[in-house]
């Protein structure tokens, strides 16, 4: 399946939330402010969130009093678009030597599974994987780690249970270099944003690794789950303050009608979106198209 038909079946819930959407464009009528007041509680019903009063407002001066046409809806689809644009989704890699990403985000967002989906995706593409489990505070959560080392077939560090986090990204790193691996991924402990001392130790762990290769980690990917919605990008905030983002996976989109908050995420964090996880499957991660996105929400 392409990434089209995946994000199509993957937004079938937000897509309910927007058909209503694609149904005003469908009445006969004129743009007045009764169409623009549904427009806007439409958008807000698939949380859009503060994206959806520009939206209406740039509608309002473009066609009022026009007749509804195939027109607005292009011109609304238009307007999506362009909150996703002149943000780069590709994922870097380094020009020589180990990818080194780290993975950050709260309790149950995704982050493992997602670093299981990651580097999947990175060995389908031919590339060496290191797993690094630097969620220390749970002895589960580095016993999870190893099962999906194991199923993947690659490397695993990891320290024993309460080791220091970035001692063991520390020795993962040497281990990337000592083996020649692509990419290394890192995994971190669901962090809360008022726990003042996991957030320092991001930092730590992004000090111990720049010192071995300086310009890592080439991406810090912020994983966020969909289903929480507007939440999501509150929790976002907090943690921009604190560790530097490169990117942001959006998870569990598929099973939440909330999907279109995806659209407030550049404009509240100026951050791209590089993967959506559509699943809990190992294959279930794809890379974000801002295009094919858009094309699927109105899409019946
Ligand atoms: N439906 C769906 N479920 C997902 C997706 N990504 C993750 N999950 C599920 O979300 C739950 C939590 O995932 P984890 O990867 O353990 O989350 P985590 O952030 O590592 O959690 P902690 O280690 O506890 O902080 C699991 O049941 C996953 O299967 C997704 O894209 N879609
Ligand atoms: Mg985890």
């Amino acid at each position: 399946m392409g990434f089209f038909s995946k994000i199509k079946s993957a937004l079938a819930k937000t897509r309910e939330a927007f058909s209503g959407i694609a149904t005003l464009f469908g009445l006969k009528g004129r743009v007045d402010q009764a169409f623009l007041k549904q427009l806007e509680e439409k958008l807000y019903l698939a949380d859009v969130g503060p994206a959806t009063a520009p939206i209406v407002e740039r509608v309002r001066q473009a066609f009022l009093d026009k007749e509804i046409t195939g027109e607005v809806m292009q011109f609304v689809k238009q307007e999506i678009l362009n909150l996703f644009a002149g943000l780069d989704a590709q994922p870097h890699f380094a020009a020589s030597g180990p990818t080194v990403l780290m993975i950050a985000g709260v309790n149950g967002s995704g982050k493992t599974t997602t670093i299981a989906k990651l580097a999947h995706r990175f060995q389908q593409e031919g590339r060496r994987v290191i797993l690094a489990a630097c969620d220390t505070f749970r002895a589960a959560a580095v016993e999870q780690l190893t099962i999906w080392s194991q199923r993947l077939q690659c490397d695993i560090v990891k320290g024993q249970s309460g080791s220091d986090p970035a001692s063991v990204a520390h020795d993962a790193v040497t281990a990337a270099l000592a083996r020649k691996a692509d990419v290394l991924i890192i995994d971190t402990a669901g962090r809360l944003h008022t726990q003042d001392h996991l957030m320092r130790e991001l930092d730590k762990i992004r000090r111990v690794v720049k010192r071995q290769i300086p310009d890592a980690p080439h991406e810090t990917l912020l994983i966020l789950d969909a289903t929480t919605g507007q939440n999501a990008i509150q929790q976002a905030m907090q943690f921009k303050k604190v560790v530097e983002c490169t990117g942001i996976v959006l998870t569990k989109l598929d099973g939440t009608a909330k999907g279109g908050a995806i659209l407030s995420i550049k404009q509240k964090l100026g951050l791209p979106v590089k993967f959506v996880g559509v699943g809990e499957k190992i294959e279930d991660l794809e890379t974000f198209d801002a295009n094919s996105y858009v094309d699927a929400l109105f899409t019946s």
